[in-house]
């Protein structure tokens, strides 16, 4: 017998397979956005369990979460939370009485674990930001190829689920082994291009922090966020996040596929930044989020009134945690610090806070973040071919009156 719950759960994933049929950014375009850089014009669409989302793609479906939402709180709504893929054959119809994740290759014990199994094992929670490694890559300068996202490529979520150790453990890992593999249920629809797998360092994957996570801020994972299963890697960009997770494959090599060998990676050298225009004479695969802070309680061309306002905002980084956020009110000459909200954790957004005086006139507020490590965003952009890593210090521009 299915309850209640369970049937209009699934009349929800039936209308969503149903509308998957559609084109639904013809059929859903509410109204327009325009992001700050040339060809910024995006359609606001509606998918189903997602509220109004800046489409950048529809197939696959690729939405980025509108930047205001980012001042209700420090917990991105699941309803608000971005998605990205790269395949357009995108699995929406998933029945999780059937599912099942295998885990295989260099193990002792290759398992087959249905959701229920995965669910029985002891559950932990993080509070992780996921970001897309081309957040904000339509600002930068000279421009570069792939998805022009503004800044609402990232999210913050609490995740539930099960550490990868627990499930590698049971597995018995052998000797010899390098790495572990990741593979989702969704797929090309031309066997040309390659299947989205892909792979992090054994030790990284049996760190007790990469997590199979099958619920996200207290619910199931949306259907477009990876149901029922996805990796969490926190502080990692989310290139490893691999969604609808069901086969796992522990390896005694270095997984060369072009998601890994071609795509998603970084200039090595202490920048990962090259000169703009120029390429990098060796690269090393994406890992960690430079540390960032944005302003959410007023937009870049906001008139203020004049006088005593508080600024808010949040900062993140790879995983140090925040340390310090300074606030400029005249385009960077001073500074002053702000006070850090409730920390929920070293891979979480933190909030600030910081009262200002505006006199009447224009105003360039910036803001910017220190972590633990020292690290600190710089005044000026640097630049690598993929348009990864974006950090400079953000600026927006008001007006008081
Ligand atoms: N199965 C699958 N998982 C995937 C991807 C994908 O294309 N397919 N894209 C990755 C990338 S590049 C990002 S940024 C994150 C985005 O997670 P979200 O869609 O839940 O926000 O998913 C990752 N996991
Ligand atoms: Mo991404």
């Amino acid at each position: 017998m299915l309850d209640r719950r369970e049937l209009m759960k699934r009349a929800g994933l039936a209308a969503l397979g149903a509308a998957a049929g559609l084109d639904p950014i013809k059929a859903f375009a509410l109204d327009t956005v325009t992001l700050p850089f040339d060809n910024g014009e995006r359609p606001l669409v509606k998918y189903p369990q997602k509220r109004p989302m800046i489409g950048l793609t529809s197939r696959p479906p690729q939405l980025e979460t509108p930047f205001a939402i980012f001042n209700d709180g420090v917990i991105t709504p699941n309803n608000a939370f971005f998605v990205r893929y790269h395949l357009a054959d995108v699995p929406l119809n998933i029945d999780p009485d059937a599912f099942a994740l295998e885990i295989k290759g260099k193990v002792d014990r290759p398992l087959k674990l249905s959701l229920k199994e995965i669910k029985k094992f002891p559950a932990v929670e993080i509070v992780a930001v996921n970001q897309c490694s081309g957040n904000s890559r339509g600002l930068f300068s000279p421009r570069v190829a792939g998805g022009q996202l503004g800044n609402g490529a990232m999210g913050n979520a609490r995740w539930r689920g099960v550490p990868l150790k627990t499930v590698l453990d049971k597995a018995g890992v052998q000797q010899g082994a390098k790495q572990v593999t990741f593979n989702g249920m969704d797929g090309p629809v031309s066997d040309k291009t390659p299947d989205f797998v892909k792979a992090l360092d054994l030790d990284h994957a049996r760190d007790g922090e990469v997590m199979l996570a099958y619920g996200m801020n207290g619910e199931d994972l949306p259907v477009l966020n990876g149901f029922p299963l996805r990796l969490v890697v926190p502080g990692y960009y989310g290139t490893y996040w691999v969604k609808h997770l069901n086969e796992i494959t522990v390896i005694d090599s270095v997984l060369d596929n072009f998601w890994m060998k071609t795509a998603y990676r970084i200039p090595d050298n202490s920048c990962n930044c090259v000169e703009p225009g120029t390429a990098p004479k060796s690269t090393i695969p994406i890992n960690r989020f430079t540390v960032r802070s944005f302003i959410t309680s007023v937009a870049d061309g906001a008139k203020l009134k004049r006088g005593q306002t508080t600024l808010k905002g949040i900062a993140f980084d790879g995983g140090k945690g925040i340390k310090e956020v300074a606030v400029s009110t005249d385009g960077g000459k001073s500074w002053t610090p702000a006070k850090l909200g409730k920390d929920l954790g070293k891979y979480s957004f933190r909030e600030w806070k910081l009262p200002v005086k505006l006199e009447a006139g224009a105003h360039e507020l910036k803001v910017r973040a220190t972590n633990n490590g020292g690290d600190v965003q710089p005044m000026d952009p640097s630049w690598n071919p993929a348009g990864y890593l974006r950090n400079v210090v953000e600026t927006v521009r008001v007006t008081a009156a």
